[in-house]
């Protein structure tokens, strides 16, 4: 078949490397960037088979966001801008570990198995990040679709969410809104500037915002994004990647990680800054007090704030929407004990992994879903967006009522809805602290954290490790979960678990307890107890200083 043909003359230009192996894991592939040309290559055969698949757009995303530099990575998104199904995951993988010789029996299995029509048209949207070498990366995405007579667009530099945004767009036949970035950009700026007309006489200092671009795309698409905003937001952009290098000593991660300031910034006590991570899906807030001391203001902070904001409007609207907030294990467990008893919402813990938590929100009328470490956004179903429209336009309503409609029906507009938003959400916070008259140290008094601490310990196979309940217990090896529990006992409003990380090589630890001191010294209590029962390598774990 000439199809195939052309696939086996471009896959000679981008060989894999004999014998490497590589994982779809929970953010797609993510290595070395020179690991990578021939995994670009075949997303973007498997980008064309789902199209055809679905009969939609399909998303390929260049970048590996947090990560250091030297490194890249991909990953598909589905017609709706949500993560790739599991099943097409385990797909990628296979296609992506043929060797040179087998790619295209692996293809054409791969088209059988799920009954890929291949006559069907397809369509891929591209997006990619600063990465010196997501060009080159991209280009191989491009001869992927392509050598299977494939229609790509290519965007070039896009935020992940923005890609998220346009295939959205693109397969709801424009009805989330123009799938252009200026399309973007102006769904959410409108819906930003009504909603801060509810929050007039707004000083300049109050419009003031640092933020740390993490010398990444997000910093120059909130360069091109400014003038939308006419003024309504006043941000000085720190790290844009004029000088510093992408995620060095900066961004979301750095800032979360390391509990402190990125470098490049300079804070006055009380100001709000934000950081953005590498290609802007994720956002923590921060500012220094007048003694100088650091607070952040984590995903769980922004979900209270927004689930907290969310229920007084319905309440206003007088609508009996469930509003339900989604968590993982790392969420601090004040946030948790403070939304279901002083807020009674509902709260679920689902595991780590931004897919996990999305289709968790999924079932409720309102899902505010988010990791601690700022990544996350509300998801209304069509039923709920469908009531708030309705009452917006009721002539049998108070004032107070349609108010309250109207505020839900611009926090609906201007919600990425299909995958945390670093650009989005910090609007969002933006505008419910202008609104509310809040400032960040109000926002920051709701609760305080349970002092924490998250370790990391080496071991032979990680995947001795098994959980339950959401990652919060381990069935596996034999008698650890049992030396957790007699630890976590000592300690006052403690809680501690652990589990094999899925972007790295080691197994996470994670404590928290009334004090600084007794978190550290659970975790790392822990930590020896993983070493002793999972098969630690190296020395064993030292006490945190
Ligand atoms: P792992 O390495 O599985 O802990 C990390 C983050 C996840 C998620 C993924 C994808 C923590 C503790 N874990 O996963 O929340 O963001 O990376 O980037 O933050
Ligand atoms: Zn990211």
């Amino acid at each position: 078949m000439a199809q195939f043909e052309k696939v086996s003359q471009y896959s000679v230009q981008h060989p894999k490397p004999t014998g490497l192996v590589l994982q779809y894991g929970t953010a797609g592939f993510r290595t070395h960037a020179n690991q990578l040309d021939h995994i670009m290559f075949r997303m973007g055969l498997l980008a064309a088979l789902r199209s055809k698949k679905t009969k939609s757009t399909i998303g390929v995303m260049v970048t590996a966001s947090h990560n250091p530099e030297e490194d890249n990575g991909v990953k598909l998104i589905d017609p709706m801008g949500e993560m790739v199904t599991p099943a097409w995951e385990g797909h990628a993988t296979r296609l992506a570990n043929a060797e040179q010789e087998s790619l295209v029996m692996t293809l054409k299995d791969i088209i059988e198995m799920e009954a890929v029509d291949l006559s069907q048209n397809a369509s891929v949207f591209i997006g990619k990040d600063t990465r010196p070498s997501s060009e080159t990366l991209s280009q191989a995405v491009l001869d992927g679709v392509s050598s299977l007579d494939s229609h790509a667009y290519d965007y070039g530099l896009l935020t992940t969410p923005q890609l998220h945004f346009m295939v959205c767009c693109k397969n709801t036949q424009f009805r989330y809104g123009t799938a252009t970035v200026e399309g973007y950009y102006e769904k959410l700026s409108q819906a930003f500037i009504q909603l801060t007309k509810h929050a007039p006489n707004r000083t300049d200092d109050q419009k003031h915002l640092l933020v740390d671009g993490a010398n990444g795309i997000g910093a120059l698409k909130m360069r091109e994004m400014e003038p939308f905003l006419q003024k309504e937001l006043k941000i000085s952009l720190h790290n844009d990647g004029s000088q510093g290098k992408l995620n060095f000593l900066c961004g979301a991660d750095y800032v979360k990680v390391q509990q402190k300031p990125p470098e490049g910034i300079k804070m006055n006590a009380g100001e709000r800054c934000c950081s953005f991570d590498g290609d802007a899906d994720r956002i923590v807030y921060y500012f220094i007090n007048s003694a100088g001391q650091f607070h952040l203001l984590d995903g769980d902070k922004i979900a209270t704030l927004i689930s907290t904001y969310l229920k007084e409007l319905l309440t206003q609207a007088g609508l009996d929407l469930q509003v339900a907030v989604v968590q993982t294990a790392y969420a601090n467990g004040s946030s948790t004990h403070y939304l279901v008893e002083t807020m009674k919402l509902t709260v679920q813990c689902a595991k780590t992994g931004v897919k996990h938590l999305h289709h968790a929100a999924q079932e409720f009328d309102i899902g505010v879903y988010f990791e601690a470490n700022g990544h996350g956004t509300i998801l209304f179903s069509k039923a709920a967006e469908g009531r708030i429209q309705q009452l917006t336009v009721d002539p049998n309503i108070n004032d107070e009522k349609k108010s309250a409609a109207v505020l839900l029906e611009n926090l609906i507009n201007l919600c990425n809805q299909t995958v945390g938003d670093a650009i989005s959400d910090m609007l969002l916070i933006e505008a419910v602290l202008a609104i509310r008259g809040m400032t960040v140290q109000q926002w920051d008094a709701i609760y305080s954290d349970l002092p924490n601490r998250q370790l990391k310990v080496k071991v032979a196979d990680r995947r001795v490790i098994e959980t339950t309940d959401a990652e919060r217990r381990a069935v596996r090896p034999a008698g650890l979960q049992d030396a957790i529990d007699e630890l976590v006992k000592k300690y006052q409003k403690s809680r501690a678990f652990v589990r094999p990380s899925g972007t790295e090589d080691v197994v996470r630890v994670y404590a928290e307890a009334d004090t600084k001191e007794a978190a550290d010294t659970l975790a790392h209590e822990v930590s020896v107890a993983v070493y002793k029962f999972a098969g630690g390598v190296g020395e064993e774990p030292k006490p945190f200083l």
